[in-house]
């Protein structure tokens, strides 16, 4: 099959993420379909000429307009924030392009079905940037579960922890503003979460929330990027931070299991420790990001002397794209689960297939974003099949 040729809108965080993920895909995933760097779009023409040329793009654009109608393109991918993925799906997929999109889908509920529809009713590819799904480490847990060898299971706790806030003067970011960003760490740190859930234990049933905005003012900002906005200046004029801080919640899950999640911008120390322990009859696994080529394992059925749980390192031939990588105990990092998502999307135009995850999954972790929201609102339980 022919190479894939991408139109990428979006430069910074997300917009590196992927790029560097489709630069070194070819060397190490020679036998996929390959993916083309052909144009990408930003607002700024200063900035976005440089990421073109640092990140290695055969052109750059300041108009996604005019990049979604080229006939050069197959696939647009949108790192963009989240307020325009959804204008930019549907003019994508309406001028018969496939969309990859970074997560949260879009700002609502009502917004991501809407996307769906049209992606769908277009029959392009579609797929949600669910990176974390990616890492060896979690595919293992995804293994272990679907064999039984967790037996059934009874809890999933996941925290997704940040401390970037903590700085009272840290300025009013996109990603502290609803109307761009859709909520705060909720669907930002707390939808990968959702999405990992999702991917290893099954559909949730029903959920309860708490949520909290901790410093409401912040110094307004000219800076773009999320996690670094211009630095910090406690004499400029502030503006109401609009999303939460923290967003915590219980859920059943349709198998009987139980969930906890937390994810919080507040928790001093950590930077990116995005977690999950799952405990299941016959034995449990726990997960720590910042610790990624790692699972820590425990079966009921080892032998008393040895009873504890083990360190299964993912980096032998025996783990998911560990072959293509190095030798074993020869560890991976961040950037290779972006690598890993774009081989699954590769994989699914070889095969003529969508995508996983894709916008369905991006739905249904937006109808949990949106039922927890819901649950604060109210100060009740919801059901996931009533939003
Ligand atoms: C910032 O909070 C962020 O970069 C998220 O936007 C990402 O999705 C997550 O992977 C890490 O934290």
């Amino acid at each position: 099959m022919n190479n894939i040729k991408v139109g990428m809108i979006g430069y910074k965080f997300m917009g590196k993420a992927h790029s560097h993920a489709y630069r070194d895909l070819p060397l190490f995933f020679p036998n996929t379909v390959h993916p083309e760097m052909k144009v990408i779009c930003g607002r700024n023409p200063e900035g976005v000429a440089e990421a073109a040329k640092q990140f290695g793009w055969e052109e750059y654009t300041t108009d996604w307009k005019e990049l979604i109608q080229r006939d050069d393109i197959d696939l647009i991918d949108i790192n963009a924030p989240s307020d325009v993925h959804k204008e930019i799906t549907i003019a994508a997929a309406k001028a018969g392009k496939h969309v990859f999109c970074e997560k949260p889908l879009a700002l609502t509920l009502e917004d991501s079905r809407e996307m769906l529809e049209v992606v769908e009713a277009a029959g392009v590819k579609h797929m949600v940037g669910f990176n974390y799904r990616f890492a060896p480490a979690v595919m293992l847990a995804k293994k272990l579960i679907d064999e039984g060898r967790l037996g059934d299971i009874y809890h999933f706790r996941a925290w997704f922890l940040q401390d970037w806030l903590i700085d009272p003067n840290f300025p009013l970011a996109w990603r502290l503003q609803k109307e761009i960003a859709g909520s705060g760490s909720h669907g930002d740190l707390g939808a990968h979460l959702i999405d990992l859930a999702h991917y290893l234990i099954g559909d949730m049933t029903e959920v309860i929330g708490m949520s909290e905005t901790f410093i409401k003012q912040r110094p307004i900002t000219t800076g773009t990027s999320g996690l670094s906005a211009g630095g910090s200046d406690e004499n400029a004029e502030k503006g109401e931070v609009t999303v939460d801080d923290a967003t915590l919640f219980l859920t059943r899950f349709a198998n009987g299991a139980l969930g906890s999640f937390e994810a919080t911008r507040y928790a001093a120390g950590h930077r990116c420790t995005n977690s999950f322990e799952i405990n299941g009859s016959k034995g449990s696994v726990i997960f720590d990001f910042e610790r990624m080529n790692e699972l820590q394992v425990y079966f009921t059925d080892d032998r008393d002397d040895v009873q504890g749980f083990r360190r299964v390192l993912a980096t032998d031939p025996a783990h998911a794209f560990a072959e293509n990588w190095w030798p074993p105990g020869h560890t991976i990092g961040y950037e290779h689960t972006f690598i890993h998502e774009v081989v699954e999307l590769m994989e699914a135009f070889k095969e003529d297939r969508q995508p996983v995850p894709n916008f369905r999954d991006g739905v249904k972790c937006q109808q949990v974003l949106e039922a927890v929201d819901r649950s604060i609102e109210k100060r009740q339980w919801i059901k996931v099949s009533d939003v």
